[in-house]
């Protein structure tokens, strides 16, 4: 048996190589709930107090006198020391009794053929309950000869969350405490194993707090299997791991619009309190972090991007009690929290910008960017705003231009002066210091301006392209590395700059692992393939797969052993990845393209970001006009474009029915019912009528949706650290159709394959991979030297390769 910790979550890997494993019996490889339920009605019937399925969940894990003391809770009667007694004893013996109805079919099928593989792997297998009913159990299933040591109740002084009984059960075991793994389904159970100094596999759906939260998560113990299997495939060691393994890079993020995930409150609006009832989702899918788009207080031109207080929450959204109750249930979850930081502008309502403009000699000015007019009167120079319009706007008081890269309600900060980077430090030390952990920096690339010139003419003819004196500007490493030493480097974050222009070898700067600036780099080059943001609103565009690759390898190359990837299809400003690179035209092949595209981005090496519906597979709208567009992008785009005769009105919906990015930003479907379950009251933007078919309720009942193909790659990844930080090789390189893969770790290795087109192409594994276990397929097999249309498979092998 070697080296079992590999198939482990890689934070349980490294704490140890488990040899012995030691379960927790009821909750964990059976259920005895109904018992208990029945033993304590007749109970609570003696002492007249109500019971029902609600207080019964609340005794589970809770000792037998507690239980008895929260149903007296309810009794009109007073009871002595020795009446409780009594009533306890009385319970336990009809518990007891009922005991006798379990058979052997009270234990799943699959966790028996669980446990029968690991001993057989070498593992040494223990019950270490509180209960003294433990063996009568085991002996009703059937169960007492799969183990090599049982410690029950009668065996120890002190139940859970004393640790008592794991240890005896490692001792048993012939096991020092640091060699086993327990497997608890209860927070109890969970802090014993803590204090005895065992790693732990939590089972269910639990909310665990932090200080007990479990090294791994299944839902169900048979899947456990899945977590410890393939002996042979010893973890890299650290050294062959560039940068060495950080909690960031085997993370999977999740991406949350908080405007249009799920209304708490019933005005319409996605909110915190709606966060926080879907935690519950988020955590059967499997991701480790969430990123929230801004929440903070804002006049909402730009949805949340225009701050006036960098330190409230928006109204809409909720208060900042809210906030940390949200930033509370998350961590005890076990998953983070990633705030968005938008800080290359501020909105024009905030009170520095306020002061800035109201006093041209008082101390705020400096915050901002200001310049005297053009010796004709007009903007300092050609400057075209991102979002439409000149990048300057005039204000006759001081008869100074101000420069916004986006609308005039953002103005830019001046990050020259060194007060404004104070200001901002200190505003992430304060978000810090609440505990959250990270940031997603908007548009971090434009923070450092140069020269004013102008800039050459755009594609669209009508402005001057900011970029070149602006994007990856001079001083922009010296920022990002002041911001470092004086904020990052003191907590255990996570960063990700959203890098406009940025090329691999400029991502190996702001996120290089030895840069001390950020850890990943969003890329844009991958939306730009089908003509994206350098000719956004044409009808140009065009894809293939060719670019894809070649966009693809050159990151994943370029970065290998330097920086680390952002992985991501879509976000808050992208069109909806399966109707841009997918196929929407028959729900069949929806799913199948949906799950091909995440297989195909999301195993390359790098941290998957996932956007909100994408593991739904939400499509893109069809807008039928302007008015049906909330986005200020858009809009503005539309009538600058229009005036200037450059495009006809139905040709400008043709390019915001493929380009918008409205379409990310329409509510997150949750049912069929009225507004997709979204909320009770009238939704500020109108679902994508297509919810009655495509929703979460539906996607969550349906076992092979995209849902839990998303799931299950989550987990897969998670489970083969090759996944998270092999290195990548192109196969197949000049295959039109065929993306494939490798991924290479010590002397493990896997292969990606994906077929991007609806029509069934001929592909033969190369002749190392014919033997080689396949660990996800989104046709649920492996086809015979094709792959089907959309067809994505993954490979897993552990032989030395001969090469
Ligand atoms: O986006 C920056 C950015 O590159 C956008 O101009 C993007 O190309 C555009 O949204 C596509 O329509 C960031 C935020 O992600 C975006 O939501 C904000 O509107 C923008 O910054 C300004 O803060
Ligand atoms: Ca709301």
């Amino acid at each position: 048996m070697t080296s079992v910790a590999s198939g482990l979550s890689q934070r349980l890997a490294r704490r140890l190589a488990p040899r012995g494993i030691i379960f927790d019996l009821d909750g964990v490889l059976c259920f005895t709930d109904r018992f208990h339920y029945e033993a304590w009605l007749d109970c609570a019937r003696e002492v007249e107090a109500p019971f029902d399925w609600t207080i019964n969940d609340r005794l589970r894990g809770v000792s037998r006198m507690e239980s008895l003391e929260i149903i007296l809770e309810g009794s009109p009667h007073d009871y002595s020391d020795a009446e409780k007694e009594r009533l306890a004893t009385e319970k336990n013996e009809r518990y007891r009794a009922l005991l006798a109805q379990m058979t052997p079919e009270d234990m799943d099928p699959a966790a028996r053929a669980m446990l029968r593989g690991l001993r057989e792997a070498g593992f040494k297998l223990a019950v270490g309950s509180s209960s003294k009913n433990a063996p009568y159990i085991l002996e009703r299933l059937q169960a007492t000869d799969l183990f090599d040591a049982v410690i029950d109740g009668s065996q120890i002084e002190r139940s859970k969350p004393d640790p008592e009984v794991f240890l005896r059960a490692a001792d048993a075991l012939g096991l020092e405490p640091g060699e086993c793994l327990v497997v608890e389904d209860a927070v109890a159970g969970l802090e014993a194993a803590r204090a005895g100094g065992m790693a732990c596999v939590g089972v269910g759906r639990g909310a665990w707090p932090l200080h007990c939260a479990p090294d791994a998560r299944v839902e169900d113990v048979s899947e456990l299997a899945s977590l410890l299997e393939r002996p042979g495939s010893p973890a890299a060691p650290e050294a062959e791991i560039p940068g060495g393994r950080t909690w960031w890079k085997e993370a999977v993020v999740y991406q949350i619009y908080p405007r249009s995930f799920y209304d708490a409150n019933g005005d319409g609006i996605g909110d915190l309190r709606g966060i926080i009832a879907k935690l519950d989702y988020l955590s059967a899918l499997g991701v480790d972090v969430v990123w929230l788009n801004p929440i903070y207080r804002s006049p909402g031109v730009d949805n949340g991007y225009d701050i006036s207080d960098y330190r409230s929450i928006l109204d809409t959204f909720g208060t900042m009690d809210d906030f940390d109750e949200l930033l509370a249930a998350l961590h005890a979850r076990g998953m983070r929290l990633v705030m968005d930081l938008v800080v290359n502008h501020t909105s024009d309502q905030h009170p520095w910008f306020i002061a800035s403009k109201q006093n041209p000699a008082g101390e705020f000015r400096d915050f901002y960017i200001w310049r005297d007019p053009a010796p004709d009167g007009g903007a300092p120079n050609n400057w075209g705003s991102c979002f439409g319009g000149s990048a300057w706007t005039f204000d006759e008081a001081s008869g100074q231009y101000y420069l916004h890269l986006f609308t005039p309600e953002q103005p830019d900060l001046n990050w020259e002066n060194p007060r404004v980077r104070d200001e901002v430090f200190d505003m992430m030390d304060f978000w810090f210091k609440k505990g959250i952990d990270g940031f997603r920096m908007d548009v971090i690339s434009l923070i450092s301006k140069a020269g004013f010139e102008d800039g050459p003419v755009r594609a669209d003819g009508l402005w001057g392209d900011y970029e070149p004196q602006c994007a990856n500007g001079p001083r922009v490493h010296e920022y990002l590395h002041e911001m470092h030493e004086r904020v990052l480097t003191h907590y255990d974050d996570m960063t990700v700059g959203e890098n406009a222009a940025v090329t691999p070898e400029l991502a190996c700067l702001y996120a290089g692992f030895d840069r001390e600036e950020l850890d990943m780099a969003f890329q844009f080059e991958l939306m730009d393939v089908d003509g994206g943001e350098s000719r956004k609103w044409t009808r140009d565009w065009d894809w293939s797969l060719a670019d894809i690759k070649r966009v693809m390898t050159r990151w994943q190359e370029t970065l290998e052993g330097r920086a680390w990837n952002a992985l991501f299809w879509g976000n808050h400003d992208q069109p909806r990845v399966v109707s841009r690179f997918g196929d929407t035209s028959t729900d069949a092949r929806r799913k199948l393209s949906a799950k091909m595209l995440a297989t195909c981005l999301y195993l390359m090496q790098g941290t998957p970001y996932i956007f909100q519906g994408d593991e739904i597979a939400m499509t893109n709208c069809v807008f039928t006009g302007i008015d049906e567009i909330d986005d200020v992008h858009t809009r503005n785009a539309f009538a600058e474009l229009m005036e200037a005769g450059l495009v006809e009105p139905d040709e400008m919906m043709e390019i915001i029915n493929y380009r918008s990015r409205e379409h990310a930003r329409t509510p997150m479907p949750w049912s069929a019912e009225t507004n997709g379950g979204f909320t009770e009251g009238t939704p500020w933007h109108a679902l994508n009528p297509n919810y009655d078919k495509i929703n979460v309720e539906e996607s969550l009942a349906d076992a092979d949706s995209v849902f839990h193909y998303y799931r299950r790659l989550i987990a897969v990844r998670r489970a083969h650290e090759v996944l998270v930080y092999g290195r990548y090789r192109l196969i197949a390189s000049t295959d039109e159709h065929v993306y494939a893969y490798e991924r290479l770790l010590g002397g493990t290795r896997a292969l990606i394959a994906c077929n991007f087109g609806g029509e069934a192409v001929a592909f033969d594994l190369p002749e190392d991979w014919t033997g080689a276990r396949t660990i996800l397929a989104n046709y649920g097999n492996r086809g015979d030297g094709e792959l089907r249309p959309f067809e994505a498979l993954v490979l897993i092998c552990e032989d030395e390769r001969k090469e």
